[in-house]
C-alpha cells in the first residue's frame, strides 16, 4: 500500500482512504502516540547523562527536576492526550487508577492502555526498552468509562502496537489490517515506513525466557524448554536462546526472525509477571496480525475476559507452530498443577 519511506501520518491517511471505517480521530490518536514516542526517544538518547546532570540534588542544567524515565514517559503520553480530544481515559502501569481526561469530553471515544516504559531496568545498562499501547473504542454516547468499557477482551482492541527504543527507534502497529513498522529518522523527526505488512515465520529456532527461574516453573514448562534444548538436528533442535529482558525488544526480534518468547507462571505464582491489558493483549494482537499466536499456555490471550486493570497472565507468544507445541506440553501436563 505505502512506499518504503512514507511518513507515518501520510500512511495512516492513505489507509483511511482505503478503509472508510477508519476515522480521522484514530489517525490523530496515533499521531499523538508517535509524538510521545519521539519525546521519549530523544530523552532516552541522553539517559546516560541523567545522573551526571542530576548530581546536584536531581536538578538538571535547565533547573528542571530530573525525573526517572518511567515517570517521564508516563507524563509524555499524558501530555500527548491532554486536550487532544480523542482519549477519555488512560490506564498505565505507573498509575493505580485510570487517568481521566475530562477536557476531552464529549468528543473522546478512546481508552488507551499503556506500559509507558517497558523493561526500564535496561536503561542502566544502555539496553533496549519500549512503550506498549492498546487502544479500545468505547460506545458512542458514553460519557465516562464504566467497568465494562475498561475491562475488555484483547479481541475488542481497535489497534495496538509498540515503540522500540533500540539501536534505532521503531513504531510498529496494527489496526486489524496487517502489521506495519516505521523507523524514526532523527534528522527530520519523522517515523518513516520501513517494514510493511510484517509476517512472522511459522516456526523459528530461538526461545526467549528468563531461564534463571527454571526451578520455580511447573514441570510442563521445564519439559517444554528441555525439549527445545535437546540435540535433534532432523527436527531443527536445539533452539538457540536469546533474552533481552524487555518484552518489546524480545517480541520484536521474535516477530522478525520467528521462535517463541515466554514468561510462564510459576508454581508459587501461577499468574506470572506480564500484565494482560497493556503488555500481553497488545503484543498478542500485533503478533496474531502478523500470523503468529499468543497464549497463556492453555488459552488464547485475546480471549481472556479481564477482571482487573492490572491483572497478570502467563504468556507464550511467537511463531504459530512454536506456540502450538508449547500448548501441547502445557495441556499434557495440566495434572501437574492440580
Ligand atoms: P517493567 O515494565 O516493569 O520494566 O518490566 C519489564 C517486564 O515486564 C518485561 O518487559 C520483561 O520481559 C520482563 O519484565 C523481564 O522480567 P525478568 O527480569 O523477571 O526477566
Amino acid at each position: 500500500m505505502g512506499n518504503i519511506g512514507t511518513p507515518l501520518i501520510r500512511f495512516l491517511l492513505e489507509e483511511q482512504q482505503d478503509h472508510p471505517e477508519a476515522t480521522d480521530e484514530f489517525t490523530t490518536l496515533l499521531s499523538q502516540i508517535s509524538r510521545a514516542g519521539k519525546m521519549i526517544s530523544r530523552k532516552m538518547s541522553r539517559a546516560g547523562l541523567a545522573n551526571v546532570l542530576g548530581v546536584t540534588g536531581d536538578v538538571n542544567v535547565q533547573g528542571e527536576v530530573v525525573k526517572k524515565m518511567d515517570i517521564y514517559a508516563n507524563d509524555a503520553f499524558k501530555q500527548a492526550f491532554q486536550h487532544g480530544a480523542q482519549v477519555i481515559a488512560m490506564v498505565t502501569e505507573e498509575d493505580e487508577d485510570p487517568v481521566a481526561f475530562p477536557e476531552n469530553q464529549p468528543s473522546g471515544r478512546y481508552i488507551v492502555y499503556l506500559d509507558p516504559l517497558d523493561g526500564s531496568s535496561n536503561i542502566d545498562v544502555n539496553g533496549p526498552v519500549g512503550s506498549i499501547f492498546s487502544i479500545h473504542r468505547i460506545n458512542d454516547g458514553a460519557s465516562r468509562p464504566t467497568n465494562t468499557d475498561l475491562l475488555r477482551k484483547g479481541l475488542d482492541q481497535a489497534a495496538a502496537g509498540y515503540i522500540l527504543y533500540g539501536s534505532s527507534t521503531m513504531l510498529v502497529y496494527s489496526c486489524g489490517k496487517g502489521v506495519h513498522g516505521f523507523t524514526l529518522d532523527p534528522d527530520i523527526g519523522e517515523f518513516l515506513l520501513s517494514h510493511e505488512n510484517m509476517k512472522i515465520p511459522t516456526r523459528g529456532n530461538v526461545y526467549s525466557v528468563n531461564e534463571g527461574h527454571y526451578q520455580k516453573w511447573i514441570s510442563p514448562t521445564q519439559r517444554f524448554i528441555d525439549h527445545l534444548r535437546e540435540h535433534a538436528p532432523d527436527d531443527g533442535r536445539p533452539y538457540s536462546s536469546r533474552y533481552i529482558g524487555a518484552l518489546v525488544a524480545d517480541v520484536h526480534r521474535t516477530l522478525l526472525t520467528g521462535g517463541i518468547y515466554l514468561y510462564p507462571g510459576e508454581a508459587e505464582k501461577p499468574e506470572g509477571k506480564i500484565r494482560l491489558l497493556y503488555e500481553s493483549a497488545p503484543m498478542g494482537y500485533v503478533v496474531e496480525q502478523a500470523g503468529g499466536s499468543a497464549s497463556t499456555g492453555t488459552e488464547r490471550i485475546l480471549n481472556i475476559q479481564p477482571t482487573a486493570i492490572h491483572q497478570r497472565t502467563p504468556i507464550f507468544i511467537g511463531s504459530h507452530d512454536d506456540v502450538s507445541l508449547a500448548e501441547t506440553f502445557m495441556r499434557d501436563g495440566k495434572e501437574d498443577r492440580q
